[in-house]
């Protein structure tokens, strides 16, 4: 164990260590911006490019960077000389120089990292300040890239190529004309993105971001003659709260609604209604296949940016998807139909928003062949945790003192197996519920599968169904998406049913979410969170949501009727 003297202050660390991860063990600070390290899914980007985290080391002619120099013994750090924040300052003005200078415009005002550190290191003037790039900015549905912001860290590379093993992302062109972008400078919507919005979620600029969707949404509230109601996704309500100084992990669903109404909405709702619907339809299809020699495994497709990958990496697969569409779409064509005629509101009158932790879902909205009527679409706009809450403070609304409030009815009904949508292995895990009880035609006493709870990237559960023993796999990240189709498609393993989330941890990662800073305990805080929620609820079983009863009985008559296809199914493209 090397003994490693940090400002003075002797302290032993390990071989392993470098002198920033020592210097951080030891409570110490040293800013980085390049540096990124995702430890629980093991992802690390550490091209040492920006020079931020330069210090001294006695003895040395030189600077070092803390994040690539390893400790040795008898190693003497000083983290804060003069020259160590001199060189620090330095290399900020160096990324300014190029950069545009509109900060007060641009969407990431208040949570940019550059931002940030140049204030940390009081950088008042820049003495090198001198052109600016001009690219086009690349506005998708999902995204908005901005190359002229890019500071070339690449950590939005290395979640694009080694989490997602998508590739879209590279860096191209040298010295002021470096920047990371699509091959062949390609718009993302033109490439295999997923619009997983990984990238967007680690990108310490505003290089990346959310294609925001807030002011035609105020637009849409101001309109007397829209009826505009709202849903929530499972994620959204264990991470809002961040947003406002609470703990990772706080519950704010009745706030969250309170906020909501205050805003103007004339219903609030719940995707979690969509969830347990779409559950009623995923768990006859899984028991069709199972019971009539059907495709298997069935793989479910409520998340956008994983439908998204299969078509493009695995387009010989589309039969294993489930044709069941997401709970945010199942929810859209429900109000625009059901909802609408119940009320008597011509469905082009009525405006539904989502609120998602999630890019891709503003992309999944926008595909034609999800919507149902060429005439409107299910879901009008789709909104972020992050858009949500800076609508939120821009209405002046505090958060904290407002009263929770309760959902509307019918469609703000939900059980606790929708709740767990939003954290990995909880789409499984709400099937099997369902399933287990329709396949046996017994009550299903213990409610939870221990099995697809926690937070490993890779999971293979076994299940005891009817004597039949089912092979369930669980995986949240893209590239552990490929790695368990492959094995599938090898013969090496055989499944039953596979969940599969692009972010993360689940939805409770996603993109749109606050930003987790590199700390992905944030994210297993929101898992918890929402595992209280299912134990919360007196029903966690989809299929006996009284809501979700009454619709059938009411509207679609049963699960996989040809309302309900018509309404709730899709079908994927090459
Ligand atoms: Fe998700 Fe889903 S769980 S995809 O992760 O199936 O975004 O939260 O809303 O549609 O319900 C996201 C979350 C979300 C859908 C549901
Ligand atoms: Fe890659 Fe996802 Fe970003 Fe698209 S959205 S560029 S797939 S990380």
């Amino acid at each position: 164990m090397p003994k490693v003297y940090i400002n003075g202050n002797e302290f032993e660390a390990s071989e392993k260590d470098t002198v920033l991860t020592a210097v951080q063990k030891f409570g110490g600070y040293i800013p980085t911006l390049c540096y990124m390290n995702l430890k629980d899914v093991n992802i690390e980007n550490k091209p040492s490019s920006c020079r931020v985290c330069m210090v001294e080391i006695e003895g040395r002619r030189t600077l070092a960077p803390a994040c690539t120099t390893p400790v040795f013994e008898g190693i003497k750090i000083k983290t804060h000389s003069r020259m160590a924040v001199e060189a620090r300052r330095t290399a900020v003005q160096l990324l300014l120089s190029d950069h545009p200078q509109d900060c007060l415009k641009c969407p990431k005002n208040g949570d940019c990292e550059l931002q940030k550190i140049a204030a940390e290191l009081h950088v008042v003037n820049n003495p090198y300040f001198g052109k600016t790039s001009n690219y086009d900015q690349d506005i998708s549905a999902a995204i908005i890239r901005d190359p002229n912001k890019c500071i070339m860290c690449r950590r939005c590379e290395t979640m694009c190529n080694d989490f997602q093993t998508v590739g879209v992302l590279s860096a191209i062109d040298r010295g002021f004309g470096a920047v990371v972008k699509p091959s062949f400078d390609l718009p993302l919507e033109e490439t295999t993105c997923t619009f997983c919005g990984q990238c967007a979620a680690v990108c310490p600029t505003g290089a990346l971001v959310e294609r925001s969707y807030i002011d035609e949404v105020w637009k849409e509230l101001e309109n007397e003659e829209k009826h505009v109601v709202v849903q929530t996704a499972p994620a959204v309500r264990v991470a809002l709260a961040e947003e406002f100084g609470y703990e990772p992990g706080t519950i704010s669903t009745g706030k969250m609604v309170g906020v909501l109404k205050l805003m103007g909405f004339d219903k609030v709702f719940d995707t979690n209604f969509g969830a347990d619907l779409t559950i009623m339809e995923e768990a006859t299809e899984f028991k069709e296949r199972l019971e009539n020699g059907g495709f298997l495994p069935m793989l479910t497709s409520c998340c956008p940016g994983w439908v998204k990958f299969i078509e493009h990496q695995f387009p010989n697969l589309l039969e294993m998807p489930s044709s069941a569409k997401s709970p945010q779409q199942m929810f859209g064509a429900i109000a625009k139909s059901y909802y609408a005629q119940k009320n008597n509101i011509d469905p082009k009158n009525i405006t539904v928003v989502s609120i998602m932790p999630c890019l891709a879902k503003k992309y999944e909205a926008a595909r034609e062949e999800i919507n149902t009527s060429p005439e409107y679409r299910d879901v009008d706009y789709v909104l972020t945790t992050r858009e949500l809450a800076k609508m939120i403070k821009e209405a002046g609304i505090n958060f904290k003192a407002v009263p929770e409030r309760e959902y509307d009815s019918p469609l703000g009904e939900s059980t606790g197996a929708a709740a767990i949508f939003g954290r990995t292995g909880g789409v499984a895990e709400a099937a099997l519920r369902t399933a287990y009880e329709w396949i046996t035609g017994n009550e299903l006493k213990e409610v939870e599968f221990e099995q697809l709870h926690g937070y490993e990237s890779i999971r293979v559960a076994e299940v005891e169904i009817n004597g039949k023993k089912l092979r369930v796999g669980v995986a949240y990240g893209l590239g552990n998406a490929r790695k368990l189709l492959e094995d599938v498609q090898s013969g090496k393993i055989e499944l039953h049913l596979i969940e599969i989330m692009a972010c993360p941890g689940g939805c409770v990662g996603g993109g749109g979410q606050p930003y987790h800073h590199g700390d992905l305990n944030v994210i297993k805080k929101r898992i918890d969170a929402l595992n209280v929620v299912d134990k919360s609820k007196i029903i966690r079983k989809s299929h006996e949501n009284p809501s979700i009863v009454r619709l059938y009985n009411e509207y679609l008559e049963k699960p996989g009727s040809e309302k309900s296809h018509q309404l709730l199914h899709t079908h994927y493209m090459e």
